[in-house]
């Protein structure tokens, strides 16, 4: 009889049947207690590395930079005098005009991300005998020399510039080095010799060059606005630098650092660069199906923007002097045009004689 029972129903029934039934199910137990216990702890673990969990890694660079530029598998190419150590990935030397890049293989798909970059400018010179400066990148070429800090000019993306020497002479408005925000649309041209004061949609100072501390910028985009964020002061904290809005990136460009020095130089080294996804709720409002949409970046009060910084050009004392001298050209050009017009009558009177 109990033959006919395991076969008809050999598990269930051979169990209920089995004097080893109370054992064979505690070991279960125990069994499905124990993975479940295996399932469930790496959530927890996700749970408090909650902050890493964001950390894009193949669109970051940090340390130990095992195989960074030459490995396959690495998501990074190194260019002109770029050159990996232990400590940091160096892209200049303080050494007169070099040029040197890192940038990143794989196209960034992240829609709402922040970006932090660690990053050491440091050198012999004496300030304002140093430069030129770095520059981070988010554009649709990558790998290319150039005269804006070691890339191309004319490039399509976005520029952050940390610019350490005064190229322009009216130079008193602001104290170097100077981070400062470019969209290129492919047409726009950075501007070395004015510091790229026409192009520049926000900036701030920041001094951060041979700082004993760790100096870092922070770039944040999401739904259309990018703000900048630097702590170089060495107190851990975020300091605004600069906020536009309205401004539309393209997704699929190229993360990249890029350096140059000229006759003055410095050490331009790139510690680390992260790339953190952003969770974002979104609401069609948010306008993600134009975002899709958008080939050329733009900023939607670009031409506002232009205006500010033509009328910022003109100082209060350059508007006086502007106006005094107009005045006085004007009060010139009336004189001679009076004493024109009373020799051309005293002319005229005297043929009629
Ligand atoms: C780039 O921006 C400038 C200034 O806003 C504009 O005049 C130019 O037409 C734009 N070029 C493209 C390709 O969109
Ligand atoms: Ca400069």
């Amino acid at each position: 009889m109990a033959a006919t029972v395991i076969k008809s129903d050999p598990l269930g029934s051979f169990w209920l049947l089995c004097p080893m039934f109370h054992f064979e199910n505690l070991r279960k137990l125990t069994c499905l207690f124990v993975s479940v216990c295996i399932l469930i702890s790496p959530s927890l673990a996700d749970e408090q590395d909650f902050m890493e969990d964001f950390l894009k890694r193949e669109y970051s660079l940090a340390k130990p930079y095992h195989g960074l530029g030459f490995s396959s598998s690495s998501q990074w190419d190194l260019m002109g005098t770029a050159m990996v150590t232990p400590e940091h990935v160096r892209l200049t030397p303080d050494m007169q005009s070099r040029q040197g890049a890192v940038w990143s293989r794989v196209p960034l798909l992240v829609r709402d991300w922040e970006l932090r970059v660690h990053f050491k400018i440091h050198g012999v010179g004496k300030k304002n005998f140093n430069g030129d400066g770095m520059a981070i990148w988010l554009t649709k070429d990558r790998m290319q020399n150039g005269p804006v800090f070691g890339n191309m000019n004319n490039f399509i993306g976005l520029g952050i510039f940390v610019d350490t020497y005064p190229n322009a002479d009216k130079s008193h408005d602001r104290a170097f080095p100077y981070v400062s925000v470019m969209l290129g649309n492919g047409t726009l041209s950075y501007d070395h010799d004015s510091d790229g004061r026409p192009t520049e949609l926000g900036g701030c100072t920041a001094m951060a060059r041979n700082a004993v501390h760790d100096t870092f910028l922070l770039v944040r985009y999401s739904k259309q606005r990018l703000t900048l964020l630097v702590d170089v002061d060495g107190k851990q904290e975020w300091k605004d630098c600069a906020d536009i809005t309205g401004l539309w990136l393209p997704a699929g460009y190229f993360l990249g650092a890029s350096s140059a020095t000229g006759d003055l130089s410095d050490n331009h080294d790139i510690i680390s660069i992260k790339l953190y996804q952003l969770t974002v709720e979104r609401t069609p409002e948010d306008g993600d199906q134009d975002q899709d949409e958008v080939t050329v970046p733009r900023v939607d009060n670009m031409e506002q923007f232009h205006v500010e910084v033509q009328e910022e050009g003109m100082s209060g004392v350059q508007f006086f002097f502007t106006l005094v001298f107009s005045i006085l050209g004007l009060a010139v050009l009336a004189v001679v045009g009076l004493v024109l017009y009373g020799r051309w009558k005293e002319n005229r009177r005297k043929r009629f004689y």
